[in-house]
């Protein structure tokens, strides 16, 4: 592909309601998005998911802006032509920084799909288009509000619910949700790292409450510490901040750090890295996996939603519809949930939704147009 133009805009977004982790609330959130032009006029876009401070991972917006802007981009610019696998290595020695990547790969990767006339899922081997969805619920400020929303989130479909835990909230909304909803409520923890191997004990307690998996229970660094974990407990470990490529999802597998991993496209540097993580861990370790969410606007929606349509996909997705996280999107049509709780990937090219230029370009604080100016 040849670009003729790239830009980038820093679009503050507000969510509905805050949403508490371990880590603490978000209320706002920063949205780099990444609009790249090609020569006949096709556009891409993508998100990047740097959040607004460093504690999933060490990315904020600011660095996601400042890799792009000095490295990235630059190099990107110097080149006539243009593709994924390029794109791939000309910043395979900028080390870390996925998701500064991950925004323009995948801008890469609806570009493509639209000078193909395809739907991105397709372009990227998918295979269900009906993806099954659930919810990730933040932590409430008390269990009678937690079981309110999970009665809530029921009744529009949802096909699984996730509560976020952290120390001194865990056992009890766990509990709580068993006795209000019985054994066959879908459910699930994470806890975004926030305990430690010494809290084993309460990890055999939690494993009397038949979840479908525990997210993340150790530190990201900590393969071997998990590996220890799951010997001790029979609900399977899933992986998040710990795989951030294919060779850490080869480590886990041969430690036995976890059965499940949530791939998130932003964690792990774009698509392509999601294909490998993807065909290693269900081809060849023959696992599941399932396609996590950064709250992500109806741009980066769409790439989740094109991740969620591989065969590997086996649990359902953090993708919920866009009314979960805000008052108005800025895709047209918003993601809806059907009935049945799924979210169907849409058959027109690309990510299949339209992007609402005008809103971005108005009520963004940072842009900046870039134009490709080849060596050659
Ligand atoms: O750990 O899965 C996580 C949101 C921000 C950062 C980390 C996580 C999450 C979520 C939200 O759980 C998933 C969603 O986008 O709905
Ligand atoms: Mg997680």
């Amino acid at each position: 592909m040849e670009l003729k133009k790239i830009e980038l805009f820093e679009l503050w977004v507000k969510l509905r309601e805050d949403f508490e982790t371990s880590f603490g609330k978000t209320i706002e959130r920063p949205a780099i998005l990444i609009r790249l032009e090609e020569k006949n006029g096709e556009v891409g876009w993508a998100e990047s998911v740097a959040g607004e401070g460093p504690w999933y991972s060490y990315e904020t917006w600011e660095t996601a802006w400042h890799i792009l802007n000095d490295f990235i981009i630059p190099r990107v610019s110097e080149e006539k032509e243009i593709d994924v696998e390029k794109f791939n290595d000309i910043v395979s020695n900028i080390r870390g920084h996925n998701m500064a990547k991950a925004g323009f790969e995948m801008a890469l990767w609806d570009l493509k799909a639209k000078v193909e006339d395809k739907p991105l899922w397709k372009v990227l081997g998918g295979v269900n288009k009906n993806i099954v969805s659930g919810v990730s619920i933040g932590i409430q400020n008390t269990t009678e509000e937690l079981v309110k929303k999970v009665s809530m989130f029921l009744d529009k479909g949802y096909r699984r619910i996730k509560i976020k835990i952290k120390p001194g909230y865990d056992l009890e909304p766990i509990a709580r949700l068993r006795k209000e909803f019985g054994q066959e409520l879908p459910l699930q923890v994470d806890a975004n790292s926030a305990y430690k191997l010494t809290d084993i004990e309460l990890f055999k307690k939690i494993d009397g409450y038949n979840l479908l998996m525990i997210e993340q229970p150790l530190h990201w660094k900590d393969l071997v510490d998990h590996a220890e974990l799951a010997r001790h407990i029979k609900t399977p470990i899933c992986l998040d901040e710990s795989i951030e490529d294919v060779n850490d999802a080869r480590k886990a597998y041969q430690l036995g750090s976890a059965m499940i991993i949530n791939i998130k496209p932003g964690r792990v540097g774009g698509f392509s890295e999601v294909l490998k993580i993807h065909d290693f861990w269900y081809k060849v370790a023959n696992r599941p996996v399932w396609i996590g969410g950064m709250l992500e606007t109806g741009i980066g929606r769409g790439h989740l939603v094109s991740a969620a349509t591989l065969p590997g996909v086996k649990y359902p997705n953090d993708i919920s519809a866009s009314e979960k996280y805000f008052e108005k999107d800025i895709v047209e049509p918003p993601w809806t949930l059907n009935k049945d709780g799924t979210i169907t990937a849409p058959e027109k090219p690309g990510i299949g939704v339209e992007v609402m230029e005008d809103y971005i370009v108005k009520n963004s604080k940072r842009t900046k147009t870039y134009f490709i100016n080849p060596k050659k």
